[in-house]
């Protein structure tokens, strides 16, 4: 029986061994499992429990929440406002940040988050996750959203937590990407697989097809020659996966390799893209970098945008190195 290895363990390793993360960002990493943990059996329940549905409700995103949408944020500001080792949070869902109550002491972190990933699948029983990314409060009295606006590079620790076939914690603090495994019946995350690697090239590529008419030209040219297979320029033939989970789809790239696109397009030419910067693009791409993959906006690294606004859209190429380098490289030709 191999030796099973706990989050707690190893955090703890991660703190006395690598030096990588001192306490207060080990207690507020097992916090943010132990919150997707509370949020999986949320999920499991499904039309059990009164969690399925819209919570006839918009975010500040404009979009319908559904009644898990509201649940994973609060079991998220909950979990996390009182154990003194954060600042402040920002949510998908709410439209400022939550600066941590006076009653309970400030710590220095800053926490991010989706809280629920893909919720337009929730009521289809198709894989959701939470994303969250940790920054650290900026030298000075009080916090405020400017706090946040700090480039991906600054990141401490980002992860997801997939609510799929399996409950599955992946989870980076800068010494590669770890993934740890919800055992039920245990209660805890089990760690399962060790400083995963994106292979360099894939032949699978996930995009929403059905915005091929909107996209730019450099995005079109290059879904063109994965269609034309080994009868075009690329001289392999391509599969296509797109699941309408981010979380989903980026950890099937990390597992098994893969290019992900969610690229600007003309339906609304002011936005820079659909996913959003702070709590989806950075954290999931520190994660593909960490595994040896590649996460650009088209014209640079995604991690070196300095947000301008919490709830900054981008443009999203990420995945296996050699293919977002590709079609990277078509954004700068003529
Ligand atoms: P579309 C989910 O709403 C999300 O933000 C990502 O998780 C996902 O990759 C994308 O939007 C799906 O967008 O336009 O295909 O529904």
């Amino acid at each position: 029986m191999p030796k099973r290895i706990f989050l707690t363990r190893y955090l703890v390793e991660q703190q006395r061994l690598e030096g990588h993360i001192p306490p207060e960002l080990r207690l507020l990493l097992e916090v943010v499992a132990r919150a997707c943990k509370r949020i999986s059996q949320a999920v499991n329940k499904g039309a059990l429990g009164d969690v399925m549905g819209s919570a006839e409700s918009e975010n500040v995103q404009g979009e319908m929440q559904k009644k898990l949408d509201i649940i994973a944020n609060e079991v998220l500001i909950e979990a996390n406002e009182w154990g003194g080792h954060l600042a402040a949070m920002a949510s998908e869902e709410m439209e400022g940040i939550y600066v941590v109550p006076n009653r309970y002491p400030q710590g220095e972190y800053l926490l991010m988050f989706d809280p629920l990933d893909g919720s337009s699948n929730i009521d289809v029983n198709v894989s959701i996750g939470t994303i969250f990314s940790v920054l650290v409060k900026p030298e000075g009295a009080g916090v405020s959203e400017q706090d946040f606006l700090q480039p991906g590079t600054k990141q401490v620790a980002a992860g997801y937590c997939v609510y799929g076939p399996q409950t599955t914690l992946v989870l980076t603090v800068g010494d590669g990407v770890a993934v740890f495994t919800l055992d039920r019946e245990q209660g805890s995350f089990i760690l399962t697989e060790e400083d995963l690697r994106v292979p360099e090239d894939t032949k699978e590529f996930a995009i929403n097809m059905s915005n091929e008419r909107h996209w730019a030209t450099p995005v079109t040219r290059y879904i063109d020659e994965c269609l034309q297979g080994k009868d075009g320029v690329r001289g392999k033939d391509f599969n296509m996966r797109w699941v309408g989970s981010m979380v989903a789809d980026v950890h099937r790239i990390l597992t098994r390799g893969g290019v992900f696109l969610y690229p600007w397009d003309k339906r609304e030419p002011d936005k820079a893209g659909k996913l959003r910067l702070m709590y989806e693009a950075n954290p999931m791409s520190w994660l593909i970098e960490q595994a040896g993959g590649m996460a650009t906006n088209g014209k640079q690294r995604i991690m070196e945008i300095t947000p301008t606004k919490l709830h900054e859209r981008v443009s999203v190429f990420m995945g296996s190195k050699n293919e977002v380098e590709r079609v990277t490289r078509y954004h700068s030709e003529p």
